[in-house]
């Protein structure tokens, strides 16, 4: 057995189809109004409507399957009533595949100033131009609607590190009652906007259960472990992880959020997780930090300076089928704006890769082997 063939017949919005599993790892496809996602995946953060420095038709040929745009700076900028007039995102930045939208609650906590949670909802000011907003639940449904996400994703409040146990109580209690609220504000239908629902609760395992069994009595399309890599260290991180991903309902996607580096997501896969999103592939390419068969480099470095070999030959984007890792050092050490392209299709298909071989081992049995190679080559992190 494969992984999911190439071409999946399409399906209705929502239908979640597990096709093999090794341990708790599970590989399968989520079908959703703009096609299949197989699963595990890995989607490019694309916050603006853009996934920084690439275009749709690198992302084609990099693999990509679905890729993240965010509530938060879309509404602000340039305004989802905007983005609707054009067809929402999909009609706006040409990418026709599926879109995810994180519901800006975690941006407005990261991003804005003077900001105040009620029952209501959260209260910010842009970190654009100082103007003052209100996100409440029923909001953040809407405008993930006008930009017609195919996977929209509830307001939550994602705890910071260090938060103690009563404000982790009654922080989750109120992410419960505004998960309710987005369910009540768009019960689903055929527009196959699909919902998913963030579970938090802090490091707390007995909070992390209430949040999985309140948010999992609400009928949503998949579920989300939210409040995870926010400074705490591994370890806490994956005894998290481990301890909730197999709480989460089998027959619906789980989704890390914000997670992670490659080992992250190996883990997360092994736990039980779907999906992932990180800006680390983007973000890290942009200074030079690459993704390799052999372990993280930095272009920058004088070794590569007449290293005519290709940046890593295990892979074969367009980056590695064409240059050679001198002139991707040249290009980054003389700021040229094809560094930022290069290198972030190289990276992006580096962490497709990992969930493509991730999906391939699960179909096939031999997931655990996978694994241990990850945590070969990333040995500094291993916990
Ligand atoms: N909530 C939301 N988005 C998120 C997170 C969260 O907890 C995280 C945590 N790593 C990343 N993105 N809504
Ligand atoms: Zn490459």
């Amino acid at each position: 057995p494969a992984e999911a063939p190439a071409s999946i017949p399409a399906e209705a919005p929502g239908t979640f189809r597990i096709h093999a599993t090794d341990g708790a790892a599970r590989t399968g496809v989520l079908h959703t109004a703009h096609g299949p996602v197989r699963t595990p995946i890995f989607m490019p953060v694309g916050t603006v409507g853009s996934v920084k420095a690439v275009a749709p038709d690198d992302l084609d040929a990099i693999g990509a399957e679905i890729i993240l745009g965010n509530t938060y700076h879309l509404y602000l900028r340039p305004g989802d009533e905007l983005v609707a007039r054009r067809g929402g995102l999909h009609g706006f930045n040409a990418w026709k595949k599926p879109i995810l939208t994180d519901s800006g609650g975690f941006q407005v906590f990261s991003l804005s100033a003077l900001r105040k949670i009620t029952e209501q909802g959260v209260e910010f000011r842009s970190h654009l131009d100082g103007s003052k907003h209100l996100f409440t639940p029923e909001k953040v449904v809407s405008i993930q609607r006008n930009l017609n996400s195919d996977i929209m994703m509830v307001l939550d409040e994602c705890v910071s590190y260090g938060a103690d146990k009563p404000y982790t109580e009654k922080s989750l209690a109120l992410t419960t009652r505004w998960a309710q609220r987005c369910r009540d504000a768009y019960p689903g239908g055929t527009a196959g906007n699909l919902l998913f629902g963030i579970t938090q609760g802090g490091f707390f395992k007995d909070l992390r259960e209430r949040s999985i069994g309140e948010l999992t009595q609400i009928d949503f399309d998949g579920f989300a472990l939210g409040g995870l890599s926010v400074g705490e260290s591994k370890p806490e991180m994956m005894d998290i992880l481990y301890h909730c991903a197999p709480l989460l309902p089998a027959d619906k996607p789980r989704y890390l959020m914000g997670v992670g580096t490659p080992l992250d997501i190996i883990n997360g896969i092994a736990a039980g997780v779907d999906m992932f999103d990180c800006v680390l592939p983007t973000r890290n390419a942009r200074n030079g930090t690459l993704y390799t068969s052999l372990g993280k480099i930095n272009i920058k470095r004088k070794e590569f300076a007449e290293d005519d070999g290709p940046l890593d030959p295990a892979c074969n984007c367009y980056a590695c089928r064409t240059f050679s890792r001198a002139y991707l050092r040249h290009l980054y050490v003389a700021k040229e704006l094809l560094a930022f392209r290069l290198n972030s299709v190289h990276n992006l298909t580096y962490f497709l890769d990992v969930v493509r071989g991730a999906r391939a081992a699960i179909a096939e049995g031999r997931f655990a082997a996978y694994k241990a190679g990850f945590e070969a080559i990333y040995p500094e992190e291993v916990v």
